[in-house]
C-alpha cells in the first residue's frame, strides 16, 4: 500500500446544501472565508471554494462573491485555493467558469459528464425553508441535468489551462474516467491527473466498497502512475468512503459542500471539525497528512 502522505480537500460551502438546512453552513463571504481558514488550521491542505450571495445564500459565481473570499484566505493561509467551475448545476458554463478563469487559481473543479444531480430527496428531509430560491432549487432537481458536455469540458479546460491551472478532475461515475482518458490522448490535460472520485450522489455511482474498489482498478488500469486518487461520500457515507480511501492509498475530501453530519443525526458544527475527524482517521491508519507544499508538489501545481 502506498506510504504517500494524504492530502485533505475541505469543500466549505459549495451549492448542494441551502441555508436552511444547516446553521453551521458558511454564507457570506467572512463566513466562507473563516471556514476555509479553519478547515486549513485543521489540517486541509486545499480548500475548494464557492461562493453565495450574503442576503439569501444562494450560489453565486460572481467575481465580486469571490474577490472577498479569496483576499482573506490567501492573506491568512497557504492551502492551495481550488475554485468550482461546477458552480451550481442551474447555471451555464459560460458563468460556472468565470471566478476561475478571473483568478487563475492552482486548482478549479473540472466535471467530467453531465448526469441527474438529485437534490430532492432532501426535500423529505428538510422541510422549512427561509428563502424563497431553496425549495424550488431542490424540487428542480427531479427534472434537471447537471450539464457537462464534452465541448463545456473542453471549453474549461482551455479557459482555465492557459493560467497554469491545473484540475480536480470530478468524476461521478466509471464512464467519466474514460471521459478523462479520452481527453488525455489528445493532449488536452495533462497528468498528473487530480481525480476526485465522488460516491453517493443520486445519479452518480453508489458508495458501497465495491463502488469504490471498481472506481480505483479502473483509474489504475487507465492512468498508472499518473494520476492521484482521492474520493468524497456525500453524506452519510463520507467518512466510510474516506476511510476506504485512506486503506488504499488514496487521498481524502470533506466539508460542509459534501455532508453536514459530524456523526448520525447531529450536525458538524464547522468545516474544521470534519477535517479534525478525518485526520485522526488518517493518523490512526498510520498515515500522515500532506502539507499544502507536499501537496503542490504531489499534483504539479504551479504554487
Ligand atoms: N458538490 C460536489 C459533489 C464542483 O464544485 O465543481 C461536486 C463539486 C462540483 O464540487
Ligand atoms: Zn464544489
Amino acid at each position: 500500500m502506498s506510504r504517500d502522505k494524504v492530502i485533505i480537500t475541505c469543500a466549505v460551502t459549495g451549492a448542494i446544501h441551502t441555508p436552511s438546512m444547516s446553521p453551521h453552513l458558511p454564507v457570506t463571504a467572512e463566513e466562507i472565508a473563516d471556514a476555509a481558514v479553519g478547515a486549513a488550521e485543521a489540517g486541509a491542505a486545499i480548500v475548494h471554494l464557492h461562493a453565495r450571495d450574503p442576503e439569501t445564500g444562494r450560489p453565486d459565481q460572481s467575481s465580486e462573491a469571490f474577490a472577498p473570499i479569496l483576499r482573506s484566505v490567501k492573506q491568512r493561509t497557504d492551502a492551495v485555493i481550488n475554485i468550482t467551475t461546477g458552480g451550481a448545476p442551474t447555471m451555464q458554463v459560460e458563468e460556472r467558469v468565470i471566478p476561475a478563469e478571473r483568478f487563475a487559481p492552482e486548482v478549479a473543479s473540472l466535471n467530467m459528464g453531465s448526469m441527474n444531480f438529485g437534490l430532492y430527496p432532501m426535500l423529505g428531509r428538510f422541510t422549512e425553508f427561509r428563502h424563497d430560491w431553496e425549495r424550488p432549487y431542490l424540487e428542480g432537481s427531479h427534472d434537471r441535468i447537471f450539464k457537462n458536455t464534452f465541448r463545456d469540458i473542453e471549453y474549461i479546460l482551455t479557459r482555465c489551462a492557459k493560467n497554469g491551472t491545473r484540475f480536480e478532475i470530478e468524476c461521478y461515475d466509471i464512464g467519466h474516467l474514460y471521459t478523462l482518458a479520452h481527453f488525455a490522448d489528445r493532449g488536452v490535460v495533462k497528468p498528473p491527473f487530480f481525480v476526485q472520485s465522488v460516491f453517493g450522489l443520486l445519479g452518480g455511482i453508489g458508495p458501497h466498497p465495491e463502488d469504490v474498489a471498481h472506481m480505483k482498478r479502473t483509474a489504475d488500469r487507465l492512468f498508472g502512475a499518473e494520476y492521484r486518487w482521492s474520493v468524497l461520500g456525500a453524506g452519510r457515507n463520507q467518512m466510510p468512503v474516506a476511510a476506504m480511501s485512506v486503506a488504499m492509498g488514496g487521498n481524502v475530501r470533506v466539508g460542509l459542500e459534501d455532508s453536514l453530519w459530524g456523526s448520525p443525526g447531529r450536525f458538524a458544527e464547522s468545516n474544521a471539525e470534519q477535517v479534525r475527524t478525518v485526520r485522526a482517521l488518517i493518523e490512526g491508519m498510520g498515515r500522515d497528512i500532506a502539507t499544502p507544499e507536499e501537496a503542490r508538489a504531489m499534483l504539479a501545481l504551479k504554487g
